[in-house]
Formats: C-alpha cells, sequence, structure tokens
C-alpha cells in the first residue's frame, strides 16, 4: 500500500543537500517548532527514514519541510530532517531550503529581501537578493552561539590524547585544532575523519554535559569538527563536520561556523564585525560574521550571521510503498 507520496525539490548548498519536501506534510502538533519537531520525531520519523536514507537518499542527505509561521512576526517555518535526526537548526538547510522555497513561490515574503523563519532552535532573521527567478545569496542571522566546555582532554583508541572544545551554533560540536596527534585537516582523510570522529563525540558527550541553558529540548553532542589551513587565499579557516553516522558536510557548515565563531571570540581570536570565511571540505565558502554580543543565561554568547548560496538541482516525486521492504530505507 502506498503509506505516502512526497514532492519535492533537490537542492544544495555549497555543495551538501537539500531536499525541499513540498507535499506529503504531517500534520504537527504544538505550538513552538521545537514542539512539532518533538511530535515528528514522536510519531512521522518514518518519513524522514524514508526520504533521507538510501535508497531515497544517502549517507549525507538533509532537507526540510515548511511549515506556516508559529509566531505573529515570522513569514515561515522550518522542520529540519536528516540522516541523523531533526536537527534543531540547520545552516545549510535554511539556505538552500529558502532559495528552493523563494524560487517555487512558496515562500511568500511580508518585505522583499528580508525573512523572519521559526526553527526549532529559535527564531532567525534572513536576508537574501533575488535576482530574477534566482536567488543568489542567503544571509541568515542565526541564533545565540557560546562556547560550552574549554580544553576537554579524551584518550581516543588508536589516536590517542586529543584536546578539544565544545561550542554550541544551533547544535553543539566538538571543535578539534591540529595538535600533536592531529596534524590539521590538510593532511587528515576522510577515511579518518569518518573513523575517529564517531569515537570522540561518543567519549567527549560522556566526559561533559550538553544542554541548552534555555531550552533543555536542545541537548547533546551532535557533530565533530575538524579545522585546518584553508586551501584558498580569501579563506579564514577551513573545517569539515562530521555529523549523524557517515557524513562529512559538503558545505562549510551554518551552525558549525557559528560554533567555530562563538570559540574563537571566546579565545580572542576573532572580532566582532571582522569577516570569518570559512572553507569546506570541497573548498565552497561561507562568509561569517559576528554581528554582535550578548548574554544568555550568564554565558557570554555572540549573534553570528552566516552568508551562502544554494541551487536547486531537480525536481522529483518519491513514493513509499510499505510493501517495499526498504520502504524505510536501511543504512550499511
Ligand atoms: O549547515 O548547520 C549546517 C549543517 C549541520 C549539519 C550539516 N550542515
Amino acid at each position: 500500500m502506498i503509506k505516502g507520496t512526497f514532492f519535492c525539490i533537490d537542492a544544495h548548498t555549497c555543495g551538501n543537500p537539500v531536499r525541499l519536501v513540498t507535499s506529503g506534510h504531517p500534520i504537527l502538533s504544538g505550538s513552538s517548532m521545537g514542539e512539532k519537531r518533538v511530535n515528528f520525531i514522536n510519531e512521522f520519523d518514518w518519513i524522514r527514514k524514508a526520504l533521507m536514507f538510501e535508497p531515497r537518499g544517502h549517507d549525507m542527505m538533509s532537507g526540510a519541510f515548511l511549515y506556516p509561521p508559529c509566531s505573529e512576526n515570522a513569514d515561515v517555518s522550518i522542520l529540519f530532517i536528516e540522516t541523523s535526526g531533526c536537527l534543531p537548526m540547520c545552516g545549510h538547510g535554511t539556505i538552500g531550503t529558502l532559495t528552493a522555497g523563494l524560487e517555487a513561490g512558496l515562500i511568500k515574503p511580508k518585505v522583499a529581501g528580508r525573512l523572519i523563519v521559526d526553527v526549532p532552535a529559535g527564531q532567525l532573521q534572513v536576508e537574501y537578493q533575488q535576482t530574477a527567478a534566482k536567488v543568489d545569496w542567503v544571509k541568515i542571522y542565526n541564533i545565540a552561539s557560546y562556547l560550552a566546555h574549554e580544553n576537554i582532554q579524551i584518550d581516543v583508541p588508536e589516536l590517542g590524547s586529543i584536546t578539544l572544545d565544545i561550542a554550541y551554533g544551533g547544535n553543539f560540536y566538538a571543535i578539534i585544532e591540529p595538535q600533536l596527534n592531529y596534524p590539521g585537516l590538510q593532511d587528515w582523510s576522510p577515511d579518518k575523519i569518518l573513523k575517529f570522529s564517531p569515537l570522540i563525540r561518543e567519549i567527549a558527550g560522556k566526559v561533559v554535559e550538553c544542554i541548552h541553558p534555555l531550552d533543555a529540548k536542545v541537548n547533546g553532542l551532535s557533530h565533530v569538527m575538524w579545522t585546518g589551513a584553508p586551501q584558498q587565499p580569501n579563506s579564514s579557516a577551513a573545517n569539515a563536520v562530521f555529523y549523524g553516522d557517515k557524513a562529512i558536510d559538503r558545505s562549510p557548515c551554518g551552525t558549525g561556523t557559528s560554533a567555530r565563531m562563538a570559540q574563537l571570540y571566546a579565545k580572542g581570536l576573532l572580532k566582532q564585525g571582522e569577516p570569518f570565511v570559512h572553507e569546506s571540505i570541497i573548498g565552497s565558502q561561507f562568509v561569517g560574521k559576528i554581528e554582535s554580543v550578548t548574554e544568555i543565561a550568564g554565558i557570554t554568547a555572540i549573534m553570528p550571521s552566516i552568508q551562502g548560496w544554494a541551487r536547486v538541482t531537480g525536481h522529483n516525486q518519491i513514493i513509499v510503498d510499505d510493501e517495499d521492504p526498504y520502504a524505510f530505507g536501511f543504512q550499511v
């Protein structure tokens, strides 16, 4: 029996996929996107699995649903879906979703060039530039981001001692900078990222607690960022972000860039207003900036912005037939 039919606009943000699902939305309970996200996870996770995992998706697949605004001042809401679950916030996902949604006429901004977007992690202010049918770029004013833990030392089997910081930028990131047992991204293979990241996430996640001080629903160390010297002369730094079970972000990672700027700010290495051009594992770039500095629950936090671009790659109608043994996907 056909359990669901989903029309999707497939796109990528700086190389990382975004599947914007434009029909087949489940009706979600809750008044905020945080509550709707929990309802989706509890009752409709089969949709995420069917659309994200093989054979309809792949290890890096990520996507989103647009919902009506939850707040009076907002234009639209986004629910993120990934192979790893439902992220509270996703930067590349927001840039791709808004680009595809605006180009298809699915989002009607109250003010051209500006949007207010409700996401599970909070509310985003957005600016974008659209020339004729195409969105050239999207700039997200992300939620408050902060350094949560500094100089955590762990022992990683077959790697040895690793020192890392943990910062929040919409998700919690273990940030690993070059050191004795890690020469830097330029001398580190994707195989090593895939091998050591889950171990580091598991070990570090047991050593420290990662809970958002204002919303306990946002918790858990989910992402591992490996940093290094950039390849492009105009980049400030390079990174590769591991998430889910096997994903390495092809984009420079929006929430990761926010977390990284919060970490660098806390260490006195990045100033408010200074452009931070962050390079991904494939050389694509986001431009980040610390727009202002604030405090949440007594913690110094930055208000970051991230600017990037996305392109639509195709339209896709996906059928989930529960007589298909792989209706809800699989992972190898
Ligand atoms: O851009 O925030 C991001 C993101 C998170 C996971 C993959 N991309």
